[in-house]
């Protein structure tokens, strides 16, 4: 079997790994839930760990934390926190792709996790890894015309042998760790529960943005003698008015970034 972080290298991910038990997980859905019921959708908002509580939590959890030093060494950075929700029965999917050709970050040193809080199977859609294809570096992306593909960009890898993916079956309370340059997709969801997953980004401090100076990431271990990003506040409170004003700008940028990076 190997290391979790022999394995990484070898296929550009891990999956599963148990970080909380299914009660923690099921705790963190609640959570979640109460602040859509007070401001509606927050599926595919950035920064989430900006203006809520939980998703801060879950992405400084020490176990989430031993996991993504083990996979990117003592200094950490946590870049960004995003749910990515998929309705019972909604057509949403997510097309082959690799994260780091929209992100404009100039290297390779970042991991992403992604944490379930309901059960990501088959049915539901549970992300697929294309075993091995970190390590030939960025392919071409092609911008789509799909309204279902839940990238901002509609982009997709065309040709991918869907007989190759892996798929990462993931228990509330488990993640799945990637590379970015690792080839994943995933299907709409049609089990009868709302698939719901934390997506966090973790960067080494020396990575930097290429496109703008105003990126910013908030030191979670270790240390960072390069400053490279402007310092993320932290959520103390849920749904903090000034936080979430910030908090959508913070998103603007991040989904300019991301369009920027695809011309
Ligand atoms: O949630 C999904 O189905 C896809 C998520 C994804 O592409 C990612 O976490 O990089």
């Amino acid at each position: 079997m190997g290391s979790l972080r022999d394995r990484y290298e070898r296929d550009g991910f891990v999956s599963p790994v148990r970080l909380i038990s299914e009660a923690e997980a099921g705790r963190h859905r609640l959570a979640l839930e109460n602040a859509e019921a007070e401001v509606g959708p927050l599926h595919y908002q950035y920064k989430m760990h900006t203006v809520l509580t939980s998703p801060l939590e879950l992405a400084t959890h020490s176990t989430m934390l031993d996991t993504v030093e083990e996979l990117l060494g003592p200094d950490i950075l946590l870049y960004n926190v995003t749910y990515i929700i998929k309705e019972s029965g909604s057509a949403a999917h997510v097309a082959w792709h690799q994260d780091l050709t929209y992100w404009g970050l100039n290297s390779d040193l970042q991991v992403s996790a992604w944490l379930a809080l309901s059960p990501a199977t088959s049915e539901s859609g549970a992300m697929m890894m294309f075993p091995g294809t970190h390590k030939s570096g960025r392919v071409e992306h092609t911008s789509g015309t799909d309204g279902s593909n839940v990238l901002h960009n509609d982009q997709y890898v065309a040709g991918v042998n869907d007989a190759e993916a892996v798929l990462c079956s993931l228990s509330p309370g488990e993640a799945s760790f990637h590379h970015g340059w690792t080839l994943h997709t995933s299907q709409p969801n049609v089990s009868n529960d709302r698939r719901i997953g934390v997506n966090i980004q973790y960067l080494h401090p020396s990575v930097r943005q290429t496109l703008h100076d105003l990126d910013t990431a908030l030191l979670v271990r270790g240390t960072d003698t390069y400053g490279n990003f402007g310092t993320d506040i932290p959520a103390t409170s849920n749904l903090e008015p000034q936080a979430m004003a910030r908090r959508a700008e913070q998103d603007a940028l991040i989904k300019g970034t991301y369009v920027r990076s695809m011309e």
